[in-house]
């Protein structure tokens, strides 16, 4: 072996063989595999600081955090330059851009051509899920990028660990990331679900670059769940322990930068004695249904890449205490004393701090100090309120599917799928306001179905009929909730006051699962004033429960007039379960 490799091999010989071709491909400088040590990562760190790519700051206070700037051009998902690269058009759906195979492989495999010279290529093995579970999957990232390296060291269970639970096996995910000029116009991640294949170029962000993350484990794990009969979901996983000691497991689905990481982590007010909640995950579920007819879960991530802006001891002291420590601060301001600081935070600004472009900035200034999608990657050990499930590799029973959108109208704070398949319905048919995750034009109200738009990796309307396959498998299946944190009064203030407070939402859904305290409406099961917990909450009344749980019959015309466009556009393969669950909803207002 030559000084240009270095690092600890498998014996793996498809691993071998594979990045051979990468090797030949991109002709680095230098080749590492990475084992995951400690050792390892002190050394990466110090390398990066070195290299400019991280900013060590305040070891005192945040020992162990670094700052990264990214190319002022890339700091979200780049939904247009997403591609599902199926056989056929029809498999991805119209929901996917598409690409044939081989054109795709042919103008990446270009691109990537002898883009790491003078590079170190590093070989990232890391696990999807506790080692062990009959759900987890191995995946083997090729990058250019150390920025990746790390991030992937906290986002998921990376190194040896990896090819262990790999052994001799061909199965593992291969992913390839390049960085290349990081020109928009070559900014590609493409999925090849037939080959368990992904490659990525020309962007370093989170979900279009950690390929563990969105690509691995939602866009490849959904194509793979719908033939293995699990599901792939777009999901944060809680659990309620009841002043009693009882565990009861929530699933939740809301669209990027729409509350997962905050609902994961509640803390529940004060006059809630004795309650507690758990965080199994914040962003990705992978369930599947076990012999006893329930749905279980895992979270198969490690780590945390949460929205930095609105994160604070106020909205959620978990998430502030995670990242105390060994954690990557993407975009961020920094203050004059090597910490970081950004919108929401709590206290006053700073009077100057430097932007999340490397700017002066004050108070005065006219743009934000940290960008609207600026993150922090924190390991989920950090995190005080982390569940003592998480590396059960048999998983946490569901019982409770919660569906959420941003919505600022018509959209009430919470009711209740009246079975599985109005459930299905609520979930495929959900609107949201697009937020800063993604390129784009934010607050536009979207069909985001089962907060998956972006992230499924086939057909939609197959994507929903598989939701109803496993519906079928399951005897005793979770009970399924819609809920708005973000519906507005006239003002334009929101009406609820969501965060902890969420807590009395979750509290009648605990409840609803048990079967308690509901009243039947058009939309579905509802609390009734006396059903939910409104005590105590500063300027919240009886009236205001009334406004926020009100049915806007016009409205929700409006909102079917919508859900038309969605089954219009998957009219071939859409269940007609669904089509009649939204002529029911129609008869019923
Ligand atoms: P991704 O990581 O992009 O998938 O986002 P997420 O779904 O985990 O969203 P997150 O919890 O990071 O919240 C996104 C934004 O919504 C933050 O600015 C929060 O402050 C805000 N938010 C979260 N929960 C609530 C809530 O209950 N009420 C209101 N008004 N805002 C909330
Ligand atoms: C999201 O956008 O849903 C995220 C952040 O969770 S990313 O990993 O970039 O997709
Ligand atoms: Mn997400």
């Amino acid at each position: 072996m030559s000084n240009k490799f270095s690092g600890v091999l498998p014996h793996n010989r498809s691993v071998l063989a594979w990045v051979d071709k990468v090797i030949k491909l991109c002709e680095p400088a230098k080749v590492h595999w990475c084992d995951g040590s400690e050792e390892e990562k002190d050394r990466m760190y110090a390398q990066a600081v070195d290299e400019g790519l991280l900013i060590p700051l305040n070891q005192e206070k945040r020992p162990g955090c670094y700052l990264h700037r990214s190319n002022p051009n890339d700091v979200a998902r780049v939904e247009g330059c997403t591609y599902i690269c199926t056989e056929s058009r029809l498999e991805a759906g119209p929901t996917n851009n598409w690409e044939a195979p081989d054109k795709m492989y042919e103008k990446l495999y270009n691109l990537a051509q002898k883009s790491m010279q003078g590079r170190t290529l590093y070989v990232v093995p890391y696990l999807m899920g506790p080692p062990g579970c009959p759900l987890s999957k191995v995946g083997v990232e090729i990058t250019d990028s150390l920025y990746v390296v790390l991030n992937m060291r906290i986002m998921t269970r990376m190194g040896q660990v990896a090819w262990d639970e790999l052994g001799n096996s061909r199965k593992f995910n291969r992913g390839l990331h390049c960085m290349l000029e990081m020109d928009p116009k070559k900014r590609y991640i493409a999925h090849f679900p037939q080959d368990n294949m992904i490659i990525s170029v020309g962007s370093a962000y989170g979900g279009n670059a950690l390929l563990g993350k969105k690509c691995h484990a939602l866009r490849i794990g959904s194509y793979l769940g719908r033939q293995q009969d699990w599901m792939a979901e777009h999901m944060l996983i809680l659990g309620v322990e009841s002043p009693e000691g009882k565990r009861t497991y929530v699933a939740g689905a809301f669209p990027s930068a729409c509350g997962k990481t905050n609902f994961s982590m509640l803390i529940p007010p004060k006059k809630y004695k004795g309650w507690k909640i758990w965080t199994v995950g914040d962003d990705i579920a992978w369930m599947w249904p076990k012999e006893d007819g329930r749905l279980w879960a895992i979270n198969p991530e490690a780590g945390y890449f949460g929205v930095a802006p609105g994160t604070s001891e106020s909205s959620n002291p978990n998430a502030m205490s995670a990242i105390q420590k060994d954690t990557i601060f993407t975009n961020v301001a920094l203050t004059e004393d090597g910490d970081v600081w950004w919108e929401g935070m709590d206290g006053p600004p700073p009077e100057k701090c430097i932007d999340w472009k490397g700017r002066e900035w004050t108070p005065e200034s006219s743009e934000p100090a940290a960008h609207p999608n600026s993150r922090f990657t924190a390991p989920m050990k950090n995190n005080p309120a982390i569940s003592h499930e998480v590396d059960n590799p048999e998983g946490v029973p569901i019982s409770a599917v919660i569906f959420g959108g941003r919505r600022k109208t018509v959209v009430p704070l919470v009711f209740q799928a009246f079975e599985w398949i109005h459930g299905v319905y609520l979930g495929a048919t959900m609107g949201s306001e697009t937020t800063a995750a993604a390129e784009g034009v934010q607050g536009n109200v979207r069909r985001d179905p089962m907060a998956m738009k972006p992230f499924c990796g086939y057909n939609m309307g197959d994507y929903f009929h598989h939701w109803l396959q496993i519906g079928k498998k399951l005897t005793n299946p979770p009970r399924i909730f819609h809920v708005n944190w973000f519906r507005r009064d006239s003002k334009g203030k929101f009406l609820w006051p969501g965060f902890g407070e969420n807590m009395r939402v979750l509290r009648w859904i605990i409840d609803r699962c048990h079967g308690t305290g509901g009243i039947e409406t058009a939309l579905g099961w509802m609390p009734r004033v006396q059903d939910m917990d409104i005590e105590g909450l500063p300027g919240f009344d009886e009236k205001k429960f009334h406004e926020v749980q009100h049915i806007d019959t016009e409205g929700w015309i409006k909102e079917l007039l919508a859900q038309e466009e969605l089954f219009l556009l998957l009219h071939d393969r859409i269940p007609k379960e669904l089509v009649y669950q939204r002529q029911l909803v129609l008869s019923r207002l």
